[in-house]
């Protein structure tokens, strides 16, 4: 099944709170549809007579070899979408050879599912509470349990709306999940209470702060789609960034990922590592990111519809399906080598 076929499968599936949820996005979703569409606005330029007998998907992301330059996105509360939640998604993930990114929302404590990713695979997002003592205590655990590096979600410093109704109530964790890494000890924890105690005063001084909690791990930052935005996180000690708008779930019109990519690698590209998120579908889209200059792209709700399908088959087969259409447009497009895409590959936009 190719990611569309999981997605409708998936609505099929999932409860429609949950889908709403999951689905939507900020306003009136243009960002949403932006995201997916702005990948298929540009074109690729194919080369040919090559010699691609040989193609190899493997990469390095933060100096680190890795199978595929596929990653999963962190997103919140996966227990609403399968019963084994997060350890799912991290059981498959692992078997994709994927590196799996741990929503600080998610329904397992980050120390089980560290359990269940192999070491160098698994990396830890935050957000920054305005209770700075919730947040070091979250990267102490985080370096403890091993994870390689903290990817801190800048994109929403204040609680945004969204359009399909998840509100007060509407939508929240049910009660027999917990947020064990963001309200531990908290039975049924008010999602909304917590997001509003994401830092509103939050700038990039307070970024080192961060790693220095976490024993010095690297830090990526989540939710940067401007030149000067990377530049500063990167002056302020990031180790790279994540072209994100968190999936047209933030504000509603910022720009396609797919766009705003290539003003953050001209800027920092040569000193940090760039990743991207948003809308990607298909493998020419993960190629046309590293032909843009993302050394990885993350992967959000498709994540989620392999989970809410066959839990983590699913995840399995979404993620190694991406890689295997990754490794065929590579072959077609003429080249060999994940890590080195050319950036010519690919044309103006349409
Ligand atoms: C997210 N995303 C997200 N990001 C983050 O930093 N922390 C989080 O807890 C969540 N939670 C979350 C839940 C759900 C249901 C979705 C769909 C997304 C955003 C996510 O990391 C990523 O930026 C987008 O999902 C990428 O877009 P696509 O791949 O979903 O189009
Ligand atoms: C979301 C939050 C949890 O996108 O990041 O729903």
């Amino acid at each position: 099944m190719d990611v569309a076929a999981f997605e409708a499968a998936a609505h099929a599936t999932t409860d429609a709170v949950a889908w709403a949820y999951l689905a939507g996005g900020a306003g009136d979703e243009v960002t949403v549809a932006d995201n997916v569409d702005a990948w298929r606005r540009w074109r690729l330029r194919p080369r040919v007579l090559r010699d691609v007998s040989a193609i190899s998907t493997a990469t390095t992301i933060l100096g680190a070899p890795v199978a595929t330059p596929v990653l999963v996105a962190p997103s919140a509360m996966h227990g609403l979408f399968h019963r084994d939640g997060e350890l799912a998604t991290a059981e498959g993930a692992a078997r994709a050879n994927a590196v799996y990114v741990l929503s600080q929302v998610a329904t397992t404590s980050l120390e089980d599912v560290a359990a269940a990713v192999p070491d160098g695979a698994r990396w830890m997002q935050l957000y920054v509470q305005a209770d700075r003592g919730m947040t070091r205590a979250v990267c102490e655990r985080a370096a403890a349990a091993g994870y390689g590096a903290l990817v801190v979600t800048v994109d929403s410093p204040v609680v945004t709306r969204r359009t399909r109704d998840i509100d007060r109530s509407s939508f929240g964790v049910p009660p027999s999940m917990a947020l064990p890494n963001l309200a531990p000890g908290v039975e049924a924890p008010d999602l909304f209470a917590i997001v509003e105690g994401y830092d509103p005063a939050l700038t990039f001084d307070d970024l080192a702060d961060i790693s220095g909690w976490a024993g010095g791990l690297p830090v990526l930052v989540k939710g940067v789609v401007r030149a000067d935005d990377a530049t500063a996180c990167v002056d302020a000690g990031a180790t790279g960034v994540v072209v994100s708008n968190h999936g047209g779930r933030q504000l509603d019109t910022c720009v396609a990922t797919a766009d705003a990519l290539v003003e953050v690698v001209d800027a920092v590209g040569a000193r940090a590592e760039v990743l991207v998120d948003g809308g990607i579908r298909r493998g020419v889209d993960v190629l046309k990111a590293l032909a843009l200059g993302a050394r990885a792209v993350l992967v959000g709700r498709p994540v989620i519809w392999g989970l809410a399908v066959a839990g983590a088959d699913g995840v399995h087969d979404v993620l190694a399906g991406l890689t295997e259409e990754l490794r065929t447009a590579m072959g077609l497009a003429g080249c060999t080598d994940a890590a080195a895409v050319p950036r010519d590959l690919v044309g103006p936009p349409r």
